[in-house]
């Protein structure tokens, strides 16, 4: 297996995504993506299908202090803006990339709703000159729904991908994790670039879906390169508990998403 001789080089992780996601995690502790304000944003109201099986759009607009929609913004991991959107008991993931009308800085997508329930919509930006930011607001989908308890989790199966996790989050410090991806017993030696690296891991905090970064560590892959079968990341979660992990990874021209569930101890208690 190759890669094992990175551990312990102190993750040389990449600074070429830009500067603004790194500042935005160094010194803190405070979770993003837990308030519709931060920074001086504002994610407006979300408009969206109310019910399932609706085909409508999903459309929001950023405001700044003045109230005014932005309508330009800095490009992170290959995207002016990222939408994750999760139910409350974790399941139903979807990580997409919306369209801006920059006239009226309004971003939508085609969107419906699969199942019922409260989700929560978080988006993940950097407007022009701007820190990176994650703002949050909740959508309620019409209909009954049964929640999924979470288990703990570090393998799964997607679309003919076995997916695991390996690495222990550790509260207050970095983690180091690796995704392994194989098929049929197989290594997965062909994953392609996705978001500026060999796949985009997010991590939500069980209890208030607080969002956390993750970042990919080695550098930027170059495109055509391909890659495989382990993805290391470097996570830091805040607190002991449990953590929602979402893993996607693209192989042929099409992204699958792997998720994963793993808690945090305090390496002083048992
Ligand atoms: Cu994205």
């Amino acid at each position: 297996m190759d890669g094992h001789d990175a551990h312990g080089s102190g993750g040389h992780r990449s600074m070429e995504h830009g500067s603004m996601d790194h500042a935005a995690m160094a010194g803190s502790d405070a979770p993003a993506g837990v308030s519709l304000f931060a920074d001086g944003y504002t994610l407006a109201p979300v408009v969206a299908p109310t019910a399932t099986g609706d085909q409508g759009l999903l459309s929001f607009r950023i405001l700044d202090r003045s109230g005014t929609a932005v309508t330009a913004y800095e490009r992170q991991h290959e995207k002016e803006l990222h939408l994750i959107v999760v139910r409350s008991d974790g399941t139903q993931f979807r990580h997409v990339h919306p369209v801006l009308g920059t006239t009226t800085g309004t971003w939508s997508i085609p969107w419906a709703w699969a199942e019922a329930g409260t989700y929560r919509v978080f988006t993940d930006f950097a407007a022009e000159g701007g820190d990176a930011v994650t703002l949050t607001r909740t959508v309620d989908v019409a209909g009954s729904f049964t929640p999924v308890a979470s288990a703990t989790s570090r393998e799964t199966t997607i679309d003919g991908f076995d997916a695991r996790i390996s690495g222990d989050l550790v509260p207050g410090d970095a983690s180091e994790l690796t995704v392994t991806i194989s098929r049929d017993g197989a290594p997965v030696t062909t994953l392609q670039p996705y978001l500026g690296a060999y796949g985009h891991l997010v991590a939500l905090r069980e209890g208030d879906l607080a969002y956390l970064h993750v970042h990919p560590e080695g550098d930027v892959p170059a495109s055509g390169a391909v890659s495989g079968p382990e993805v290391r990341f470097a996570a830091h979660v805040p607190t002991a508990g449990r953590y929602l992990l979402y893993f996607d990874f693209q192989v042929s021209g099409a992204v699958h998403s792997a998720a994963f569930v793993l808690d945090a101890k305090d390496p002083h208690q048992h």
